[in-house]
């Protein structure tokens, strides 16, 4: 049957409109639980409105599967309170848990986009809140954007040395929270003694590094290349910039913001601080 709402996209499914009544409170709730979100950055308004139409509220207890592993996609959830763990069991082996949720974090994306079952079990640790979009939803809204950028940056980030430790599944989620930044020649990219805000790793160029010393003395370091990240440093530790970065020619920069940086490179963190201690400097540099 034909309803008033219902659309026949030129291409793919055809929907209606899913639309839950909601309270402007919820709708608040529902923006806050999404503002940091980076799959749901670049919507514009009519699909941030039917996105927010279509959300369920949910209300979730300690010990509850809000996700099991192998089960048919039905839902992507975010969490607006509580906790989640994540859970894998492999060649029949029992589950092992991989990954924590907190208040904002948001799951269930991987069997809505690939048609595939539950790769994992989510389940809920402390009394949650959470708001689930249905399938079709998902699909038509979130679905394009975020497949994109995971595969646009998904060959690229394989080959970035200090990421070969992830999960295929946390490179992924780097993806979804790199943006691309292109620089001129010789334009700055990051300024000795500034405060540090993004980490970058080079998609295409290089990168020339000038260090200034006590003295005022002008150094030039070795370069960077394509797969070569800087930036961390003033992220691990707080303090200003060591060094100036600049355009070699044109470049092409992948950037994380600073709260991307803490939770997506936790990891590899250890590798990050052990990687300091190679570099050639001219002025003292602290991780404590
Ligand atoms: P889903 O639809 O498959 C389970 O349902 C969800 O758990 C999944 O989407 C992801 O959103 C989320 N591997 C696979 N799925 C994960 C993982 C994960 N972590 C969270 N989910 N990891 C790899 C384990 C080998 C953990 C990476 C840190």
């Amino acid at each position: 049957s034909v309803s008033a709402e219902s659309m026949a996209p030129t291409s793919g499914e055809a929907y209606v409109k899913v639309v839950i009544p909601k309270t402007e409170e919820q709708k608040q709730r529902i923006e806050t639980s999404i503002k940091n979100n980076f799959l749901f950055k670049s919507l514009d308004e009519e699909q941030y409105m039917d996105v927010v139409d279509a959300m369920a509220e949910k209300k979730v207890m300690p010990g509850e599967d809000v996700i099991k592993q192998g089960g048919v996609g039905d839902f992507f959830y975010v969490a607006e309170t509580g906790a989640f763990d994540v859970f894998v069991s492999r060649n029949g082996q029992p589950p092992v848990k991989v990954f924590a949720y907190g208040a904002g974090g948001s799951f269930g994306e991987l069997a809505l986009m690939y048609n595939a079952p539950r790769a994992a079990t989510v389940t809920c640790t402390e009394e949650s809140i959470m708001w689930a979009l249905d399938r079709v939803t998902f699909r038509r809204i979130l679905m394009e954007n975020t497949s994109r950028k995971r595969r646009m940056y998904e060959n690229f980030l394989e080959e970035v040395a200090i990421l070969a430790s992830l999960e295929p599944y946390e490179r992924q989620k780097i993806a979804d929270a790199l943006e691309s930044i292109s620089f001129n020649d010789e334009e700055i990219i990051i300024k000795q003694g500034d405060v540090g805000d993004n980490f970058y790793i080079i998609e295409q160029g290089e990168c020339r590094v000038i260090q200034i010393d006590e003295n005022g003395v002008e150094h030039e370091l070795p370069g960077l290349k394509k797969g070569d990240y800087f930036g961390e440093l003033s992220l691990l530790t707080n303090n200003p910039r060591k060094a100036t970065i600049v355009a070699k020619g044109r470049v092409k920069l992948a950037t994380l913001g600073k709260k991307a940086f803490v939770r997506l490179l936790g990891p590899v963190v250890d590798i990050l601080k052990r990687n300091v201690t190679n570099y050639h400097t001219f002025v003292k540099i602290s991780l404590d």
